[in-house]
C-alpha cells in the first residue's frame, strides 16, 4: 500500500486531518486500531472553540454541528456559595464557544470519510513507524491477523497518548506533571440543570455542570486519584454534587438516570519536538492537558489545522518552511493552553495537602476574576481560543 499521507487514529485529530487533506487535493489513508462503533461512542470533550468551529465549517463538516450544537455565551463560576457569570462576547468582542460533543464530531467527519471514497481502515493497529528520517517513511501495521507496510511521503501520528508515533521520535524532551486527583464523570438523562457550564469551588472539591442536548446532561466530581467508579452509586453521585453546587440562591439540582459513569485521570504532558523528519505528531499523541480548560480537542484541531496548511504550501510552492515551522507554531500555542489548563485546575480544586492559607488565595483569585474585568477578559480571551499559527 501507498499514500502521500499516512495517518496514524481515527480521533478527532486523525479524521479532521484526513478531511482537510482530501480539500487540498491530497490523498491520505488512516489506519485506526478500534471499530467503528468504539470510536462513535467514546465519550470525551464537549466544548468546540470558535476557532474549531470556524475550521469545521470552512471543512464542509459543520451542517450538523450548526443545526444541533449549543452555542454559548458564557460560563458560570460558583465559589463561596456566590455566582459569578463570564460572558464571553462582551470581553472577547464577540467570541463564544460551542457545545458539540466530540463523539458528533467524530460521527460527521467518519460519514464525510466514507462519502468522499478515502481509505479508513477501522480495526487496524499501527505497529511501528519506520524510517522518519528518509523520503519514504512506512508504517507497519496489523489488520485481521496479518502483517502489512504502509509506505509514505509524510506519517502523522494522530494516535492519542498511547499510541506508538510518538516513540519513533528519537531525542525528545518531556514535560509532564500529574494531579492528586480526578473526574468521576457521569452521563444523565435528565435536562441540564442550567443553560451554561457551571465550575464549582468547593471545599468538598470541584464540581463542572456541562451537557451534551437539551435532554442530556454531563457532569464531573473531583475525587481522590485511586477512586474506582463502582464505589460511587448513583444516589451519593447527586448528593455530592448537590453539595458542591450549593448557591445562597433558590437554584436547584435536577437529578434523573445515570446511563454512563467512569473515572477520568488528570495530566499535564508535552513532547517537544512534535516532528522528526517526516514523521508528525498530532494532538493528544503530543500533548495532554486536565480537561478543567476544555482545551484538548481544540489544540488537537489547531495542530493538524498547521499540518494541512504545510503541507498544501509546500505542494504549491515546493518550499519546506512552513512543515519546517510545524513543531515550534503548534507549542507556541499548546504551551498557552498548558498554562491556561494548568491555572483553571489549581484555581478550582481542592488539593489534599493544601493548606488553609492557600484556600484563602484560591477564594482571592476567583474574587479577583469576578471584580476586575482584566482579569475575566483574561479568562474568556483563554476560553474562547487562541488563533491557530
Ligand atoms: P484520541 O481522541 O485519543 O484519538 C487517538 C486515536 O488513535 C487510535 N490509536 C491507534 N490507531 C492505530 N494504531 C495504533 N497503534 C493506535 N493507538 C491509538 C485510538 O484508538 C484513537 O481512536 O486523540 P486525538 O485525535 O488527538 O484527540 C484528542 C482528544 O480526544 C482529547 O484531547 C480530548 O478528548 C480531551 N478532552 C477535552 N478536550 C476539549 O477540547 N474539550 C473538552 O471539553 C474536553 N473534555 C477531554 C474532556 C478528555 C476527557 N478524557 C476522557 C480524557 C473530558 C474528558 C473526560
Ligand atoms: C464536557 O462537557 O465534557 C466538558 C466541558 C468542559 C470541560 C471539560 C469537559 O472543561
Amino acid at each position: 500500500m501507498r499514500t502521500t499521507v499516512g495517518i496514524i487514529g481515527a480521533g478527532p485529530a486523525g479524521l479532521l486531518l484526513a478531511r482537510l487533506l482530501h480539500n487540498a487535493g491530497i490523498d491520505s489513508v488512516v489506519l485506526e486500531s478500534r471499530d467503528r462503533a468504539y470510536v462513535e461512542r467514546r465519550q470525551r470533550a464537549g466544548i468546540l472553540e470558535q476557532g474549531t468551529v470556524d475550521v469545521l465549517r470552512e471543512a464542509g463538516a459543520g451542517e450538523r454541528m450548526d443545526r444541533e450544537g449549543l452555542r454559548h455565551d458564557g460560563i458560570e463560576l460558583r465559589f463561596d456559595r456566590r455566582r459569578h457569570r463570564v460572558d464571553f462576547p462582551a470581553l472577547t468582542g464577540g467570541r463564544s464557544v460551542m457545545v458539540y460533543a466530540q463523539t458528533e464530531v467524530c460521527k460527521d467527519l467518519i460519514a464525510l470519510r466514507i462519502e468522499e471514497g478515502g481509505p479508513l481502515l477501522f480495526e487496524t493497529e499501527a505497529l511501528a513507524v519506520e524510517g522518519a528520517d528518509t523520503d519514504r517513511p512506512r508504517v507497519r501495521f496489523r489488520r485481521e491477523g496479518v502483517e502489512d507496510v504502509l509506505e509514505c511521503d509524510y506519517v502523522v501520528g494522530c494516535d492519542g497518548f498511547w499510541g506508538v508515533a510518538r516513540s519513533a521520535v528519537p531525542d525528545g524532551r518531556t514535560f509532564e506533571r500529574t494531579y492528586p486527583f480526578s473526574w468521576l464523570g457521569i452521563l444523565a438523562d435528565v435536562a441540564p440543570s442550567h443553560d451554561e457550564l457551571v465550575y464549582a469551588r468547593h471545599d468538598r472539591g470541584f464540581a463542572l455542570l456541562s451537557m451534551r442536548s437539551p435532554s442530556v446532561s454531563r457532569l464531573y466530581l473531583q475525587v481522590p486519584a485511586d477512586t474506582d467508579a463502582d464505589d460511587w452509586s448513583d444516589e451519593r453521585i447527586w448528593d455530592e454534587l448537590e453539595r458542591r453546587f450549593e448557591t445562597d440562591d433558590d437554584w436547584t439540582l435536577r437529578r434523573g438516570p445515570v446511563t454512563q459513569k467512569s473515572v477520568t485521570p488528570m495530566r499535564s504532558y508535552v513532547h517537544e519536538p512534535m516532528r522528526h523528519g517526516r514523521l508528525f505528531l498530532a494532538g493528544d499523541a503530543a500533548h495532554i492537558v486536565p480537561p478543567t480548560g476544555a482545551k484538548g480537542l481544540n489544540l488537537a484541531v489547531g495542530d493538524v489545522v498547521t499540518f494541512a496548511r504545510a503541507l498544501a504550501h509546500r505542494t504549491a510552492t515546493g518550499s519546506d518552511d512552513l512543515l519546517d515551522a510545524y513543531s515550534a507554531t503548534c507549542l507556541r500555542r499548546v504551551w498557552q493552553a498548558e498554562r491556561f489548563s494548568y491555572d483553571m485546575t489549581t484555581l478550582l480544586h481542592t488539593a489534599p495537602d493544601a493548606t488553609p492559607f492557600e484556600d484563602r488565595l484560591q477564594l482571592a483569585r476567583l474574587d479577583r476574576i469576578a471584580s476586575s474585568r482584566a482579569a475575566e477578559t483574561d479568562l474568556a480571551e483563554a476560553y474562547t481560543g487562541f488563533p491557530i499559527g
